[in-house]
């Protein structure tokens, strides 16, 4: 890259910077007598160097380690850390070790994006520069944002692969095609035990890669990743924990979530790019409250190469997370055995399906076995399942571009079009959308789709669109007290 252009932009930051420090050492002080009148009427303020408010409310903190991730108003980023992102035909990331001045810790090439370790004095501004700066051969910056693992919310009931008709599936495919070819399945997360008893990892895992650490062994240093990999890929048949939802397929194990189940932005988008080069399916389950600019535009990369991305929607009991918000990825929730929603499962208009969420077995490290819940599960279910429909011959009728082969979106179509319709009062809801995911094509809930207080509710709401506003109130409070149970 120009080396005296990027000189001259430092400079120009530098000077930015020492305003800067002047301007916020005057606001500092007006910032504390507006405080004192008037308190948190300002929807963008610096609450310190660090911190920083956004318009929807949300708070940009630094993370650390054990960072609670309960209080929703807060988005941490990695301290010190920006993604820039580049323009690959004026400034290739490999091409460089630093940018203005401030060395890179890490590089996509995939995305072309670096992150640098910023050790100026305000992070928001040095971005905001970046992002307003007229450099050709920057595309956008950003805070590195923390993601995290979706974990266990500790539910206590049986669940099996009976009521997604996986056995019946495996007498068409377990993750193998007639003519041998294996469906690949990525799974970005925390890792995986390569010498657990129950997961012949040395045949189905086919590319590693620790984008945490850099190095080229994905072993597990939690549990989630060894979780989600053995409920796909366990050993049928051996007389040793778990069948797998899919054992025939083959795996990609990329680690992008740390030792904390915790993730960022960067790592999670290097790892989507890793695992397109050989990935069928990427299934992710994690999510971040807020939507960073590499997550999606990686996502929709992905999706436009042909991936089918499964992302679960979340834990918290709210709105759904990123990336199984984004239109690029199915978003999963979690349900119980007795089909009823799960009041921590994220929900909303972008929920696609549910899966079993609740009190699901698998593999955890040192040949263990154990329980979970969580929409991480729910969506690794609807990754499986994919895999096995990928595997049998395509259905004609969801062939849209007639090649015999199933396209992503084609999958996606199918698996909507086939799930157990699980609505109690009208057409879709958000709780739990086109219903259950299913392995084979069977009968719907007819005994729901042909209640006829359902249908007359339904056929009222299609002619008066104005009822369709009363879903987000009576209705869907009808529906909290029907189809959610607490806990
Ligand atoms: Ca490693
Ligand atoms: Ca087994
Ligand atoms: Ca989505
Ligand atoms: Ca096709």
């Amino acid at each position: 890259m120009d080396k005296n252009r990027c000189d001259k932009n430092s400079l120009k930051l530098r000077a930015d910077g020492k305003m800067n420090k002047k301007i916020l050492k005057n606001c500092g002080v007006i910032l504390i007598v507006l405080f004192c009148l008037i308190p948190s009427t300002s929807s963008i303020n610096l609450i310190d160097n660090t911190s920083k408010s956004n318009e929807e409310g949300l708070v940009y903190k630094e993370y650390y380690p054990g960072a609670p991730f309960d209080d929703l108003s807060i988005c941490y980023y990695q301290p010190n850390q920006v993604i820039i992102k580049f323009d690959k035909k004026i400034l290739d990331v490999k091409d460089i070790d630093e940018y203005d001045n401030y060395p890179v810790l890490k590089r996509s090439q995939g995305l072309n994006a670096v992150s640098v370790e910023y050790n100026g004095n305000n992070i928001h501004e040095y971005i905001e520069n970046l992002n307003n700066i007229d450099r050709d051969e920057i595309e956008y910056a950003e805070l590195n944002f923390v993601g995290t693992g979706c974990n266990d919310p500790h539910w206590n009931e049986q669940w099996g692969h009976q009521s997604v008709k996986i056995p019946e599936a495996w007498k068409k495919s377990k993750g193998r095609k007639s003519d041998g070819t294996r469906i690949v399945i990525a799974i970005l997360d925390t890792g995986l035990d390569f010498n657990h008893e129950d997961i012949n990892a040395d045949d189905r895992v086919i590319y590693q890669y620790d984008v945490v650490n850099q190095d080229t062994d994905a072993s597990d240093d939690h549990w989630h990743g060894t979780f989600n990999a053995g409920l796909i890929i366990a050993t049928h048949d051996n007389n040793k924990g778990i069948k797998g939802i899919a054992p025939e397929c083959n795996l990609v194990i990329i680690k992008v979530l740390d030792e904390n189940n915790n993730c960022n932005a960067l790592d999670v988008a290097d790892g989507i790019y890793r695992a397109l080069e050989f990935a069928d399916i990427i299934s992710m389950s994690l999510a971040f409250r807020n939507s960073p600019t590499s997550l999606i535009t990686t996502c929709n990369n992905a999706y436009n190469q042909g991936a089918f991305l499964v992302a679960a929607t979340g834990n918290e009991g709210l709105d759904i997370g990123y990336p199984a918000k984004y239109e690029s990825v199915m978003a999963v929730g979690a349900i119980k055995p007795t089909l009823k929603g799960c009041d921590w499962s994220n929900v909303g208009p972008e929920l696609e399906l549910v899966g079993p969420g609740v009190d699901v077995i698998s593999t955890l490290p040192n040949n263990k076995y154990e329980k979970k819940s969580g929409t991480s599960y729910a969506s690794t279910y609807v990754a499986g399942v994919a895999a096995l429909i990928m595997s049998s011959a395509v259905d004609s009728d969801f062939d849209d571009n007639e090649n015999k082969n199933w396209e992503n979106h084609e999958i996606r179509q199918y698996l909507m079009h086939i799930a157990f319709d699980l609505k109690r009062w009208y057409e879709r809801d958000i709780f739990t959308s086109h219903g259950l995911v299913q392995a084979i094509k069977g009968p719907k809930n007819r005994e729901i789709n042909n209640n006829p207080i359902t249908n007359l509710i339904n056929n009222i709401i299609n002619i008066f669109p104005i009822f369709k506003q009363l879903e987000k109130s009576l209705f869907y409070k009808l529906y909290l007290s029907n189809c959610l149970e607490g806990g």
